[in-house]
């Protein structure tokens, strides 16, 4: 028998905007799983996609002029590319309940629960919540507002046929009772057995008066209930009734990654509709926590949304994609903070990756003539990392499997900095000065040479660039294929490694400070690597400095320190975030003529791009701008 398809599946999104951070929240951890399960050489099948129907998005186009089609397409093919695209989200179907087949099952379904009786016309009198497409009995509503998200409903009064769910709560209770892995995390688990407890009402799925979604079956007047239509997405995308063999070998699925919010729709009417159609359930429902903008959730009607691309742009894929599984345990909520990403950033990627790279590289070049030496019999005091290694290889795969992701960087990073630690104690430097003690100094930088590449496999589910960036410093050309190659001793000595660029230019963290990309690491210990601190002609010649004039200025709000200034550089108007504030009233500045680091990487800071520097001088509490002592043209060269 073939072994099952690995199956994962994200929310399928709203396109009644464009998708935020959240949505890439869950979307790489999704892409995380698929990719660890297929370097563990399983077959995987990870589904992601839009909601295509209902009345949200109907009113939506219809407030835009368009019809609802156009609408969602100008909206999903930007999310397809660039976002998706952008963040290395390696779907195998992206499913639209637009899609062709996505109608035909969603109607085969709807005849089929007819057929057998779980489904029945009848009237809904009610109230209905648009933003979250819910219904709602009067009972149920908080201060005659949406129980869920707090925001007023609308009465409904219509002919509607109904889902027949109250017949199947005894056995959904007992299913969740059965199967303790179902809902996760397991405070979720409570939260939907309390709610099954207080008594399943028939759901109203079909709606009248709107044309926005896939017809009843024989009575057009009526649409089926987007999240009804929405929830048998994961089915379609399966290839149920269309695609026969693939659904025997993906279904059901082992993971489905969805926000806390949604929750009781995956855990309550989905697992019924499957059990009306006598189909195996889900694996595993995880309920994760919200990315937060303060105390309130980030949403797209809230305006509070931070957009995923434009942070990719200035910190790049794999630092984004970092913080996302990094910083917030999966489960639990998290604020969101541009100034912990970038602490995240310097710390984890730039000093302790980025400088056991450059480090490890720069000791084999100079120690090794660039060539991995050794390995000879390890002592001691070596063979500590390899014995990590092994360790790690396996915690990493349990976190995994228990969807751990930011446990399992974690685990990572262990490694990473036992190997730095080991670089301090070990002090290659010194070893290099005592010809006796060669093969000591071999052992060391074999055992980083072989951390490094250890790493670059166990980070390629988590990281899509850094591990190539890794592999090609160390001399490797093949990319990561296997988890099996994250085993120790693969690298014979002998390799030429091939030294690059820093992986993480370290950003310059200080308020009011622009990025300074390739900015010196911190000062090394060992003395190994600095003679002195020059620099050449060409080096600084890197630094393209230009005449600007400053035309306007103000206040950064929130900010001490920070003034926003307009620069023009002969060119073109620039927007340059200054930490001059204390010692600047800004419409003083105006017209102040200032010297620019025109070529620096621009950063967002404080939500605002930076384009560039300004030079100032300081001393103490004193600070002052450069400026030429007589005006120049704007765009002049400094040299
Ligand atoms: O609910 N923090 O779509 P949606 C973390 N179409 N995750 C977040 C988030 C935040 N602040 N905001 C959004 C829908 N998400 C339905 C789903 S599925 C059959 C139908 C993520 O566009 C999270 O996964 O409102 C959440 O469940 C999903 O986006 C909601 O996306």
């Amino acid at each position: 028998m073939t072994e099952k398809t690995w199956y994962v599946t994200t929310p399928i999104y709203y396109p009644s905007d464009n998708l935020h951070i959240g949505h890439a929240y869950t979307t790489v951890a999704a892409d995380a799983l698929a990719r660890f399960h297929r370097l563990k050489g399983e077959e995987v099948w990870f589904v992601t996609g839009t909601d295509e129907h209902g009345q949200k998005i109907s009113q939506k186009a219809h407030e835009t002029g368009v019809s609802p089609k156009e609408f969602v397409d100008k909206i999903v093919g930007f999310i397809q590319n660039p976002l998706w695209q952008s963040l290395g989200i390696s779907y195998d179907r992206f499913i639209r309940t637009t899609d062709w087949d996505h109608k035909r099952v969603v109607q085969s379904i709807f005849e089929n629960l007819w057929e057998r009786g779980d489904i029945y016309k009848g009237e809904y009198e009610g109230w209905y919540c648009l933003p979250d497409e819910t219904f709602w009995t009067e009972s149920k509503l908080v201060d005659g507002n949406c129980p869920d998200c707090g925001r007023p409903v609308e009465r409904v009064k219509q002919a509607s046929y109904f889902f027949k769910m109250s017949r199947y709560q005894d056995r959904m209770i007992q299913h969740i009772l059965d199967h303790p892995d179902f809902i996760q995390p397991s405070s979720r688990r409570n939260e939907m057995l309390s709610f099954l407890e207080a008594g399943l009402e028939d759901l109203s799925i079909s709606r009248t008066g709107l044309d926005w979604g896939i017809e009843v079956p024989n009575d057009p007047e009526h649409v089926i209930y987007v999240w009804f239509d929405a929830l048998s997405n994961y089915l379609t995308a399966a290839g149920y009734l269309t695609e026969p063999e693939r659904f025997a070998r993906v279904w059901p699925p082992d993971v489905q990654l969805v926000g806390k919010e949604i929750v009781r729709f995956h855990t309550i009417i989905w697992p019924i509709m499957l059990m009306a159609l006598d189909l195996p359930l889900p694996r595993r429902v995880f309920g994760h926590g919200w990315l937060l903008i303060g105390d309130t959730k980030m949403s797209k009607s809230r305006g509070n949304a931070v957009d995923p691309i434009a942070l990719t742009k200035t910190y790049g894929v794999d630092a984004v994609r970092y913080y996302l599984l990094r910083e917030v345990p999966f489960g639990a909520d998290g604020s969101y903070t541009e100034d912990a990403l970038r602490l995240l950033f310097n710390v984890d990627l730039a000093n302790d990756l980025g400088n056991l790279l450059s480090r490890s590289t720069a000791m084999i070049d100079r120690f090794g003539q660039g060539v991995i030496p050794g390995p000879h019999p390890f002592g001691p005091l070596d063979r500590h990392l390899p014995q990590l290694a092994a360790e790690i290889y396996e915690q990493v795969d349990q976190a995994m499997s228990q969807l751990l992701i930011s446990d399992a960087i974690g685990q990572i990073y262990r490694l990473i900095r036992a190997a730095n630690k080991y670089i301090e104690d070990r002090a290659p430097w010194n070893l290099a000065k005592d010809p006796a003690r060669q093969e000591e100094l071999d052992n060391v930088l074999y055992n980083l040479a072989e951390t490094l590449r250890v790493v670059s496999v166990l980070l390629s589910p988590f990281l899509i660039e850094t591990p190539e960036k890794i592999r090609r410093q160390l001399g490797m050309d093949q990319p990561v294929q296997s988890y099996r190659e994250a085993i120790y001793g693969a690298f014979q000595g002998g390799e030429r490694i091939r030294r690059g660029e820093p992986l993480f230019p370290r950003l310059d963290l200080r308020e009011g400070a622009t990025a300074e990309p390739g900015a010196p690491e911190p000062a090394q210990k060992s003395a190994d690597m600095s003679q002195a601190n020059y620099i050449s002609l060409d080096d600084f010649k890197k630094v393209e400095l230009k005449v600007g004039t400053i035309r306007q200025a103000e206040a950064v709000k929130g900010a001490d320190r920070l003034l926003k200034l307009t620069v023009f550089d002969g060119e073109r108007e620039r927007t340059v975030v200054s930490g001059i504030k204390a010692h600047y009233d800004p419409q003083t500045l105006v017209g102040q003529q200032v010297v620019l680091v025109a070529n620096l990487k621009p950063v967002l800071l404080r939500g605002i791009l930076s384009e560039g520097m300004l030079l100032a001088g300081s001393a103490g509490q004193q600070l002052s701008i450069v400026a030429p002592s007589s005006r120049l043209p704007e765009g002049a060269r400094v040299k």
